[in-house]
This record gives structure tokens, C-alpha cells and sequence, in this order.
């Protein structure tokens, strides 16, 4: 039996409000893939909007081979972030974690597919994040097409301050990711598809097949740096990037 995404949508937005989690679609369902997936997320955005959220930007997972391995989805995907998100309450999540991330802000539109050349053009900003993904599914246990419905995890982020765009050097500058002081990854930015940039590529790539744009003043999450912790109570977390400065979230 094939899941209308009207109801999909329902389900999964009564239980982030109930503080649920939900056993995969994709166990029950036929017809769970991508396609599917973006139409959830596409209602589930038009419902956040209707309600008065307002969408601020676009986040980028599973850009990393390590992290599609560890989630057993093998792409990256696309999500949309809003303004609730940029100052998230932390106490209606579920299962929370945390992850260091690479952030951009557009300073221009993004209306078309880009190549890797054509990046800094569209780019006024760049910073340490960090994201909170919140999944609706039991131990984060999805497919392609349920974590697409859930808007790919996406419940907060936190951006450090932003800086002018330098390309050339991101991927390899050195990046830490510390709990309450205590480093839990090395990393880099090249742990994101190479290269960050290729998170671009990759998002105007999706827009464009999708006939959609984001306007110049969003931001994007360019994918996760390192695997994700635990969000717990207590504790700082917080992303470095040498030269590139740092990103806090505090639970104390
Ligand atoms: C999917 C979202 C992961 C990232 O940067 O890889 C993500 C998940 O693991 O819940 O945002």
C-alpha cells in the first residue's frame, strides 16, 4: 500500500509536536523514495509556512561517505531550514544530536546550476555551524525517501560569525570538534564532499531540476564535518575552524 504525502506530512508533524518518534514508512509503504520524499518535505515546508515560519535556507546531509555509511543512505540529500530553527527549542526534540558544520550565505540568488568556478560568485559569507538534527524516525533508523519526508533531520542550527569567502584554502584548514572542552573529532572541511563548494554545486544542481531558487541572504549548511554526538543537557559544544573562527551551542 503506497503513503499519500498529505498524510505522511500529517503524521510526521503531529509527532514533532507530540514528541514522538515513528517506525520508517518505508517498512510499511510502497513508493518511499526520493521522489516521494521531496514531496513530503515540499507540503511539510508549505505547512511550516502557512503557520508563519519563514524559510531561511537550505541544508546539505550525508555529504560524506563516512556519514552515508554509518546512515546506510548513500547520496547526499536536501533539506530547507527556517527561522524557528535558528534559535531552536531544544527541550521539544526527541533525540537530538549535534554536528560541526561549514556555513555560507548567498549573496546573490541561486537560480541556476553552477559549476565549482562559479561559487564564490554567488557567496558573501562563509562560518563555523552547527546543526541539531532531530530524526522522527527510531534511532535514526530511515531510507532515501523517509529521511527526505522528515526533512532530512533538520531541527537547529548555530552559526559563528561569518567571515569573507576564501575558497582556495577551506578544505584544508584543521577543524576540531570539542565537547565541554574535550576534542571528540579532527576534521576538516574537505571531509564534505571533497570539498564544500561541491555542496553548492550539488544545491543549485537540486534547485534547478526541482524549478526552484534561493534568494541572495540565505543560508547553507554545507553538511556535517564529523560524525554527530549526543545533544544532552549540560554541556558545551563547540566547532572550530582554524582561521575560519568557531561555533557554540551550550546546553549548561
Ligand atoms: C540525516 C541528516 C544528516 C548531515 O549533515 O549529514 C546531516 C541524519 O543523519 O539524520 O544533516
Amino acid at each position: 500500500m503506497s503513503l499519500d504525502p498529505h498524510e505522511a506530512a500529517a503524521l510526521l508533524a503531529a509527532a514533532r509536536r507530540e514528541r514522538r518518534t515513528l517506525p520508517r514508512f518505508s517498512d510499511e509503504h510502497d513508493g518511499v523514495d526520493e521522489a516521494w520524499g521531496y514531496d513530503v518535505q515540499d507540503l511539510d515546508r508549505a505547512a511550516r509556512v502557512a503557520a508563519g515560519e519563514w524559510v531561511v535556507g537550505a541544508k546539505l546531509g550525508l555529504t560524506s561517505e563516512a556519514k552515508q555509511r554509518t546512515m546506510h543512505v548513500h547520496q547526499p540529500i536536501v533539506g530547507f531550514l527556517t527561522d524557528a530553527m535558528a534559535a531552536p527549542d531544544l527541550g521539544g526534540l526527541v533525540q537530538p544530536r549535534v554536528e560541526p558544520e561549514v556555513a555560507f550565505r548567498l549573496g546573490a540568488d541561486l537560480d541556476r546550476a553552477l559549476g565549482r568556478g562559479e561559487i564564490a560568485s554567488v557567496l558573501d559569507g562563509v562560518a563555523v555551524a552547527l546543526e541539531v538534527i532531530d530524526s522522527r524516525w527510531t534511532g535514526y533508523h530511515f531510507r532515501l525517501g523517509d529521511v527526505l519526508a522528515d526533512n532530512t533531520s533538520a531541527a537547529g542550527f548555530v552559526v559563528g560569525e561569518w567571515r569573507g569567502v576564501d575558497l582556495e584554502g577551506l578544505a584544508n584548514l584543521a577543524a576540531t570538534f570539542a565537547v565541554d572542552g574535550e576534542v571528540v573529532s579532527t576534521t576538516s572541511p574537505a571531509a564534505i564532499l571533497g570539498d564544500p563548494s561541491e555542496a553548492l554545486v550539488h544545491l543549485s544542481r537540486h534547485l534547478e531540476a526541482r524549478g526552484e531558487t534561493l534568494p541572495a541572504g540565505s543560508v547553507v549548511l554545507a553538511g556535517a564535518m564529523a560524525d554527530a554526538v549526543p545533544l544532552t543537557e549540560g554541556r558545551r559544544f563547540e566547532a572550530v575552524v582554524e582561521g575560519l573562527g568557531s561555533a557554540v551551542l551550550s546546553t549548561l
